[in-house]
């Protein structure tokens, strides 16, 4: 099979309404940066775009709630998505946005071709209206019950609950979200895409030419499109925040934000094509392109049905494949904005990324853990307990513990140098070891071209396993004590760890397009150039010099502690709001903020001696249920200093926590104990007491300022 000469790939376009949670993240964001990542090491020529979604009633809906502009929502929202994706390493060529003005022209144009060639119909029809708005309801305006779940929170044009895609007249019980009243019918007059006159073209491309290519859950829910009699669909709106319909008569009309959004993918493209100097047509109109979707299950009959259609009849390429994923689940439960069940990116990049001295390995356990849970199959489930055990027993423990090892014995057994292989003294399990490193390329490789994520992933993990049980089944560090009567046993060693080595080297080309921060971190110790990361690499044996000096060891991954977990899971059941409630969440967390002491001057806060100090030592006193003891090392002494924190901490928990100290503080007796300061402590909603610390552990008598 020869291969494509190009490849666009594009990731679904958020709406610009809110921030993004983790199930996003893992269904149509990692698994397509991945795609684009390893292709790009492939040096194809890859183009991954992704911008926001700007349009619909999503967009002045949450104006409304926010008491702000469409205009000021999508400039927020945008700029807040674009940051978290970067946050967490996603690598667009381009992230754009549909509220600019490449983007209305390509909308528009679109619209025009298909309109001047009677691909629409125009069809007057009755239409839910609210009066007291005084406006029609279209899509989000309107909600009712579902006819397919019977979820009450069900809207005009798609179901939260079971994510079925629904027009307002299938509504039960509808009601307008503006007014909370029933709304009435009224006339009015819009443009049709005719998906029944492509019946024929579907079922031959989708149900014939991709039925094993493609998922069977894709294939599936587009056959029970097909079957269930494909309608015409509505392509404008009457709303006053959209792309304007491009005809005279037209007045008040705009295009329906699903006809607009996927259009956003070429407006995207022209723009990285300006930007770059490129030429953005071959990308869309030439055969040799392979065009990839990645989105999620709720999105797929717009890009597999309708947009497909769209790009049919303008003159385009079609998508090689549209691998959408199903839906991940929280501790349990559906995630959901409403209710606040979920994990924005946002609250993980500020409770783990930043938090981090850079490197970015928080962010790769992220995307290890959501690709290896990924819902590609079915319905999948993101438990907290499960993230740290994906962290602490595979990528610490086997992973980040084997390329360790290696580089801990290579520095101790061979001088820090990559020693020489003794090919006379090659033996069995050295050869074996050998093969699969020879082998995992093709594995990672079929699995990817197949977009099998999670499975690539495996294989690149279980290679770094397979390591570790050499590395155990040699002992070099065992081998080592015979080399006083027998140095020739360094010849075993250096074998050992020259296939070790080079193991490792494999491992971050391979492990690249899944933690590109990991790969860095492992091309930084081996003292190489990019370059090395090539996926042509991978396979190889020779990819690391013999007698080349290699740095330090970095930690590739840390563990994840039971209490960051359980902090997580507290945070999100404590966070859980019925709908009734939201206002009041809001307030509370206004009242919490608005409780300060007066102002003081500089000079006043310049008083006090903050210095950071090690626990050395903790105790009860005696009959004092809320009093410890505590020795502190600040560097230059050790202090003792009586805490009040006895019901929060038992004493042989907190030896060796680091906190910050009120090293200039009057000393004051306590129970007859003279107290040499004070320990600062945040207290939560819940009255618990937290340890302020620095956020890595640093010298004893650093100053705090
Ligand atoms: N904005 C819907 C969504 O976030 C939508 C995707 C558009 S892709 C062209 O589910
Ligand atoms: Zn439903």
């Amino acid at each position: 099979m020869s291969l494509p000469k190009r490849y666009l790939i594009t990731s679904a376009l958020p709406y610009a309404n809110g921030l993004k949670h983790v199930g996003h993240l893992a269904g149509a964001y990692i698994p397509a940066d991945i795609y684009a990542r390893y292709l790009r090491a492939q040096k194809r020529d890859v183009v991954f775009v992704c911008g926001s979604d700007e349009h619909g009633t999503a967009i002045p809906i949450q104006a409304t709630k926010e008491g702000t502009t469409p205009r000021a929502i999508i400039d927020k929202y945008h700029e807040a998505m674009k940051q978290d994706f970067e946050d967490l390493s996603m690598s667009f060529d381009i992230y754009h946005r549909t509220s600019e003005p490449i983007h209305h022209e390509t909308a528009q144009e679109f619209f025009t071709y298909l309109n001047d060639r009677g691909e629409l119909e125009t069809k007057e029809t009755e239409q839910y209206y609210d009066e007291e708005a005084k406006t029609f309801l279209a899509d989000r305006y309107i909600k009712g019950t579902c006819p397919n779940c019977g979820s009450d929170r069900a809207f005009g044009d798609q179901c939260e609950n079971c994510g079925r895609t629904l027009s307002p007249d299938e509504l039960i019980n509808p009601v307008s979200t503006l007014s909370g009243k029933a709304p009435v019918k009224k006339k009015t007059s819009h443009w049709y895409l005719p998906l029944g006159k492509h019946e024929e073209f579907l079922r031959e491309w989708i149900l014939n030419e991709h039925k094993d290519d493609w998922r069977a859950t894709v294939v599936g829910q587009c056959k029970s499109w097909i079957e269930g009699g494909l309608q015409s669909r509505a392509v404008t709106r009457d709303l006053d925040w959209g792309i304007k319909v491009p005809l005279k008569d037209a007045e008040g009309k705009v295009l329906y934000v699903w006809f607009d959004a996927p259009i956003g993918y070429i407006s995207a493209t022209k723009q990285w094509a300006l930007n770059n100097g490129k030429d953005w047509e071959p990308y869309w109109n030439d055969k040799d392109t392979k065009l990839v979707h990645f989105i999620g299950k709720d999105n797929i009959v717009f890009h597999c049905i309708i947009f497909p259609i769209m790009l049919k009849l303008h003159g385009n390429i079609l998508p090689t494949n549209v691998p959408a994923n199903e839906f991940l689940n929280l501790e349990g439960d559906k995630m959901s904005t409403s209710r606040n069940w979920k994990l924005d990116m946002r609250d993980y990049i500020t409770d783990f990324v930043k938090k981090e001295n850079g490197g970015g390995q928080t962010v790769d356990m992220l995307r290890y853990y959501l690709t290896q849970i990924a819902p590609e199959t079915k319905d999948s489930e993101f438990m907290w307990k499960g993230f740290q055990d994906a962290v602490n027993s595979e990528l610490v423990s086997i992973f980040g513990n084997f390329v360790n090892r290696t580089w801990v014995l290579m520095h101790k057994l061979c001088g820090g140098k990559v020693p020489k292989l003794h090919e006379e003294l090659l033996d069995d399990e050295d050869r074996k070891l050998m093969a699969e490193i020879e082998n995992a390329k093709a594995k990672v490789e079929n699995l990817l071209e197949e977009y099998k994520f999670r499975d690539a992933l495996f294989e690149v993990i279980d290679l770094s396993r397979r390591g570790n049980q050499y590395m155990q089944k040699k002992e070099p560090w065992i081998v080592a004590k015979q080399l006083a009567e027998n140095p020739e046993a360094q010849k075993s060693i250096d074998n050992t760890m020259h296939l070790c080595l080079q193991l490792s080297a494999n491992l971050a080309i391979l492990i690249n397009p899944f933690l590109p921060n990991t790969a860095k971190k492992m091309i930084g110790m081996m003292k190489v150039v990019e370059k090395m990361l090539d996926w042509e690499n991978a396979g190889k044996l020779k990819l690391l010099s013999v007698g080349y000096t290699l740095r330090a060891p970095e930690l590739l991954f840390r563990k994840i502690e039971d209490d960051e977990i359980k902090y997580q899971v507290e945070k999100l059941k404590s966070g859980l709001v019925k709908p009734e409630t939201t206002t009041t969440k809001v307030e509370e967390a206004k009242s919490e903020t608005a409780n300060l002491k007066s102002e003081i001057q500089f000079d006043d806060f310049a008083k006090i001696d903050l210095k950071v100090g090690t626990i050395v030592t903790a105790e009860k006193v005696e009959k004092a249920d809320k009093l410890l003891k505590l020795s502190i090392d600040l560097g230059f002494e050790t202090r003792t200093i009586v805490s009040g924190i006895a019901l929060h901490f038992k004493p042989e928990d907190i030896v060796g926590k680091q906190v910050v100290v009120v090293a200039n503080l009057a000393p004051r007796k306590m129970r007859g104990i003279e107290s040499n300061g004070m320990i600062l402590m945040a207290e939560d909603k819940e009255g618990k007491l937290h340890f302020v610390s620095p956020s890595t552990v640093i010298n004893p008598g650093a100053g705090v300022s």
